[in-house]
């Protein structure tokens, strides 16, 4: 037996509405209940005006009702809303008037996970309807969107219905070895299972874009004392938040603000110059300053006269230093721009939009104008991966002469991760496939 769960589907706080969502088969009933009807009494997916009484009677509120019958329902199963006035206190108290009619309180995301067991969004689309809620700008909510419509979805269904095409020819040749060896020969599967593992790799790359529309990017500022790293923090900003002076090492703990370029939001960190300190408060400054740059996605190494940063400060930065880093010649109203760096100027402007594009280019999150099927989980990049390289394996293996049973092994697993981004399993498909091409009968 499902247990019917409740909770408030509305954020917590002050605000017009408060909608306490129900799903599982006492849904209607309870919320019937509720305004003292007979669950007939609501009609589907029209709204009823009430008011809502706990169990000894007491009133609770005004609400409006509505029932939405399995199983056109967002869970697939009985769903009812009570819509009352909002506020944390009122909320709760409608909530817990349900609880107390033998609704379950509901583990987070259960009413999503609802909708998947009973095929109402594959897990792509939830992972979609996430990021839509989750949205912190418009490029990715347009993302979310996409995924939540299907786009991924289909992009994984095309993948795995060649490689499945691909698969029922391996198998066939594993039956047959005779006729099926040179059909193989002919229809050259091993380049159709490349290119299917190069199309896994290109969509597992774009998390790259996907973790930073969800995320973020972190942009470290650093370079010498006095560099102007305050000034073009705050030019960057369009505000005064960084203290800017003339004097060496005023900056001494690092600072933190945010920005969003391009619909990516980016958090600027303004960090304590570098040099050899006296005074433990600015070791440490300069320390933390360090440790922060560390963990950022990107890091401007600001200088004057255009300078590379010295070996020691990339080898402080760690891993993967000099690809995300990017030379930026301060001060630019002062001197000509040197060849290979961003020349800026934090007193005129020049150089900013530059320096804005290139970050989100090293960021891999430049706007290409084509934010339609980009990876935005971890999950979803694990398994593309996977496929990616079980294919590749597979075609190796298939251009190598090695065992078709191994080959077919390699395949499977790809196309097992394949299904598993969408949230099916591989079924019959494979078979049913072969027979449907191959003429077993005869
Ligand atoms: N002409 C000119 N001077 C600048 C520019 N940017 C910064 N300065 C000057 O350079 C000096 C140092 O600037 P800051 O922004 O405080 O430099 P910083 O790198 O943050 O310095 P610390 O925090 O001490 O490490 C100040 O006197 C600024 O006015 C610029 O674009 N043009
Ligand atoms: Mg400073």
């Amino acid at each position: 037996m499902t247990e019917t769960i409740a909770a408030i589907a509305t954020p917590r706080g002050a605000g017009g509405v408060a909608i306490v969502r129900l799903s599982g088969p006492d849904a209607v009933a309870i919320a019937a209940a509720l305004v003292g009807r007979p669950p007939a009494a609501l009609a589907d997916r029209r709204l009823s005006a009430g008011v809502a009484r706990d169990d000894d009677g007491a009133r609770l509120d005004d609400v409006l009702v509505v029932a939405m019958r399995a199983p056109r329902s967002f869970t697939g199963e009985d769903v009812a809303e009570i819509h009352g006035h909002g506020g944390v206190v009122n909320a709760g108290r409608l909530l817990r008037a349900v609880l107390a009619r033998g609704a379950r309180l509901a583990e987070p995301g259960e009413f999503s996970r609802r909708a998947f067991e009973h095929g109402r969004l594959d897990l792509a689309a939830a992972e979609g309807l996430l990021g839509v809620i989750e949205a912190s700008s418009e490029r990715a909510w347009r993302v979310a969107q996409a995924q939540l419509e299907g786009r991924m979805s289909e992009r994984v269904a095309a993948l795995r219905a060649r490689l499945t095409a691909a698969l029922a020819e391996i198998e066939a040749c594993v039956d047959f070895p005779e006729e099926g060896l040179e059909h193989l020969a002919a229809t050259d599967v091993a380049a159709e299972v490349a290119a299917i593992g190069a199309a896994c790799a290109a969509l597992a790359a774009t998390f790259r874009l996907g973790r930073a529309l969800r995320d973020g990017v972190e942009v470290a500022l650093v370079g010498a004392v006095n560099a102007g790293k305050s000034s073009l923090f705050n030019a960057l900003l369009g505000r005064e938040r960084s203290i800017v002076s003339a004097e060496p090492g005023t900056t001494r703990d690092y600072v933190e603000a945010r920005v969003e370029w391009d619909g990516v939001t980016v958090t600027l960190v303004d960090t304590a110059g570098d040099r050899i300190a006296t005074e433990d408060v600015e070791r440490r400054g300069v320390e933390l300053g360090r440790e922060r740059s560390r963990r950022a996605d990107v890091v401007l190494w600001i200088d004057e006269a255009g300078a590379a940063p010295p070996a020691e400060v990339l080898e402080v930065l760690g891993d993967a230093a000099a690809a995300r880093m990017i030379v930026v010649q301060s001060k630019g109203d002062l001197r000509p721009a040197v060849a290979g760096t961003v020349w800026t100027s934090a007193r005129s402007g020049a150089g900013l939009d530059e320096l804005r594009a290139r970050v989100l280019a090293v960021a891999g999150a430049l706007d290409g104008g084509s934010d339609e099927v980009i990876v935005t989980s971890e999950r979803q990049r694990g398994l593309l991966a996977g496929a990616a390289e079980a294919a590749a394996a597979a075609a190796a293996a298939l251009t190598n002469a090695v065992p078709l049973e191994m080959v077919a092994v390699d395949v499977r697993a790809a196309l097992a991760a394949l299904a598993a981004l969408t949230g099916d399993e591989v079924g019959d498909d494979v078979l049913d496939v072969l027979f449907a091409r191959f003429c077993i009968g005869k």
